[in-house]
């Protein structure tokens, strides 16, 4: 036998022993799901279907309320309509669940049914965009509802108009903001952030302002109307176009239209967005889009740690900020969009 075989011969039993080991290994044990009546009951209020970051935070809260793990999850979505939202919660009441978790849709009109909740003794755990409470009622807001996780929404919009600056610098923006649902938190931060931009700018000019709703349907609209319109200004005047679009379905829709008017995004328009889902990085990377600040939608362990807490007579603390952060073509990387959890 020469040195070759022989060492091809190693070779092959050793690939055979490691090929048994992993098929002998000891399969992962699964926890038994427990008996229905011992399963805690979460009924939670989402606030529909509108997005990419919606959908990924629906499928973040079913795998961490499995019935593996002890739970058994109602979800109502509410089409992005407050009432349905009232309705959905009452509904919870009722059957009498023993948390209820609420995405609000809008941050005003909860004060009854968050009082209904408290009154049936049932902890409301807030989740994603928050709630304000009107200050003539003499309603203390935080006694409505045991805690709250999600993202700083005014801090996204700061960092989106930081970009700008950089990126900018003293060149004239002509700006189109296409909003996400007005009232929503998400909405009123990002939108505080641009104004305190335009505020501090003097050749800074809003050209056109309108709520896309989040969706990409009424995103690609808008941008048409602002086509139509001729909102944008002339590249070679020197003037930059900027879309400052609150999510990036809306992005995507400003896409289709910029594109279908013959219009290079990220060339003629520069477009900043918000959430930084998977679709949206790779957006980054082919240069449609120019800047993605992170919203992460993956709350469903975090929702999940804080009941848990609850459950062992722990005080959670009353609010909990998601670490964030953002994108440009610099700072990302095809392996960082493959591993990306939405
Ligand atoms: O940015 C948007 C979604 O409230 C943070 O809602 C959330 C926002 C998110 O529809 O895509």
């Amino acid at each position: 036998m020469t040195g070759k075989t022989r060492k091809a011969r190693l070779l092959a039993v050793l690939l055979c022993l490691l090929l048994c080991l992993s098929a002998c290994s000891v399969p992962q044990q699964q926890a038994a799901p427990a008996p229905e009546e011992d399963l805690v009951m979460v009924g939670f209020s989402q606030v529909g279907a509108e997005s990419d970051w919606r959908l990924a935070n629906t499928q973040s809260m079913l795998s961490a309320f499995s019935a593996e793990n002890g739970y058994r999850l109602t979800i109502l979505e509410a089409n992005q309509e407050p009432r349905n939202q009232i309705t959905a919660i009452r509904r919870f009441i009722n059957e009498n669940v023993d948390y209820i978790v609420l995405a609000p849709t809008e941050e005003g009109g909860w004060e009854t049914v968050l009082s209904e909740a408290k009154e049936a003794g049932i902890p409301v755990i807030i989740v994603d965009r928050m709630i304000s409470i009107n200050p003539d009622l003499g309603i203390d807001a935080e006694s409505l509802f045991t805690c709250w996780v999600g993202s700083d929404f005014r801090k996204e919009g700061d960092t989106a108009v930081a970009w700008m600056e950089e990126t900018f610098g003293d060149r004239p923006l002509n700006i189109v903001h296409l909003q996400g649902n007005l009232g929503s938190s998400a909405q009123l931060g990002r939108t505080e952030g641009l104004d305190t931009g335009l505020a501090a700018h003097e050749n800074w000019t809003l050209a056109f302002r309108a709520s896309g709703e989040f969706t990409l349907a009424r995103g690609q609209e808008l941008i048409e109307q602002v086509l139509a319109d001729n909102l944008l200004a002339d590249p070679a005047s020197g003037v930059v176009n900027v879309i400052y679009s609150e999510n990036d379905n809306m992005s995507y829709g400003a896409i289709n239209a910029l594109k279908n008017a013959g219009l290079r995004p990220g060339e003629d328009v520069f477009i900043i967005s918000f959430d930084a889902a998977r679709t949206a990085l790779q957006l980054i990377l082919s240069g449609e889009i120019s800047y993605d600040v992170e919203c992460n939608p993956l709350h469903g362990p975090r929702v999940r740690a804080l009941i848990e807490q609850l459950r062992q007579g722990k005080t959670p603390p009353k609010y909990t900020y998601v670490e964030e952060t953002a994108f440009s073509k610099e700072n990302l990387t095809e392996s960082l969009i493959q591993n990306r959890g939405y």
